[in-house]
């Protein structure tokens, strides 16, 4: 075997593994993993030593389950772009579920999108000042890149309640427009892939399909920065939501891949002896599934 697939079901937010059982009615995170399983080595590169590039570079697969078991839960997703580099802006928050409905709005934000520094520092305001306005951890900002890798905005991501379609923030400045990206809506069919969250070194070819037995051609490529060595890494994971008691597989499954699209490939040398290719046969991926268990 080449390549593990790997189904892990993990606490929300954490790599920790699930106490089992757990029960009805909670949450929990399901991640595809995968790994190189070929072994280290070196080859020669024109009289000198060097050593075997190894990692993942693109996974695909179906991961079956039962869906009166499980089902997929999803997050919020409203986006900030922006006319100006800097500026300043307040964000307006209107609560429906509340008897007065007044608008709470944020302090008023500095934002810079001129650096890399300056960005990573104004998501980091922008989620303190939602957290404070709503009294808790309920949003993630992380700014998005365009596939040139100019900056792009951010994504604000309203992890405190999954489920829920959030009214839209309003923005105080025409410069800084918020619209909605992932609607918190689960029967909303446009949300499933948005529900997914994929690890930084999978940012391309994204993809993941509803389908009646499962979640259909889940996978991501990765981002050419070359692999991640022999270690496990975590591909793409989601926020599920345990339906009823009795247990439940989620088996990584290659049934139904449209190839060449959701090949699986590793970082293959063809300077070593004998060549290594990229293209991972089917029949060299190692499927492991996790049972869960609900009471
Ligand atoms: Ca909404």
């Amino acid at each position: 075997m080449k390549v593990l697939y790997q189904a892990a079901c993990y606490a929300p937010n954490t790599t920790a593994q699930l106490v089992l059982p757990i029960a009805k009615g909670a949450s929990f995170d399901l991640a595809l993993v995968t790994q190189d399983l070929r072994p280290p080595g070196t080859y020669d590169f024109m009289g000198s030593t060097r050593n075997l590039m190894r990692g993942v570079f693109a996974a695909y697969c179906n991961i079956l389950f039962d869906k009166t078991m499980a089902r997929v839960q999803v997050a919020e997703v409203q986006t900030l772009t922006f006319h100006k580099t800097q500026g300043t802006f307040r964000l307006v928050f209107t609560q429906p579920n509340k008897p007065n409905k007044l608008p709470k709005s944020t302090s008023t934000l500095a934002y810079n999108n001129a650096t890399q520094a300056s960005v990573v520092l104004t998501a980091t305001q922008i989620a303190r000042a939602l957290n404070t306005l709503f009294g808790g951890n309920v949003v993630t900002v992380v700014p998005w890149y365009t596939p040139y890798t100019y900056f792009g905005g951010y994504n604000i991501r309203f992890t405190g309640a999954y489920d829920v379609d959030e009214p839209l923030l309003n923005s105080s400045t025409a410069d800084v427009v918020v619209s909605e990206l992932v609607k918190g809506d689960p029967n909303f069919a446009p949300s499933f892939l948005g529900s997914f969250m994929f690890g930084p070194k999978y940012p391309n070819g994204r993809q993941a399909v509803n389908t009646p037995q499962g979640i259909g051609r889940l996978g991501a490529f990765n981002d050419l920065s070359g692999g991640s060595g022999v270690r496990p890494v975590e591909v793409v994971r989601v926020r599920m939501l345990a339906l009823q008691a009795g247990t439940v597989a989620f088996k990584p499954d290659l049934a139904g891949l449209a190839y060449p699209n959701d090949d699986c490939l590793v970082y293959g040398n063809w300077a070593a002896t004998p060549p290594e290719y990229s293209n991972v046969d089917p029949s060299e991926v190692q499927l492991t599934p996790f049972p869960l268990t609900i009471q």
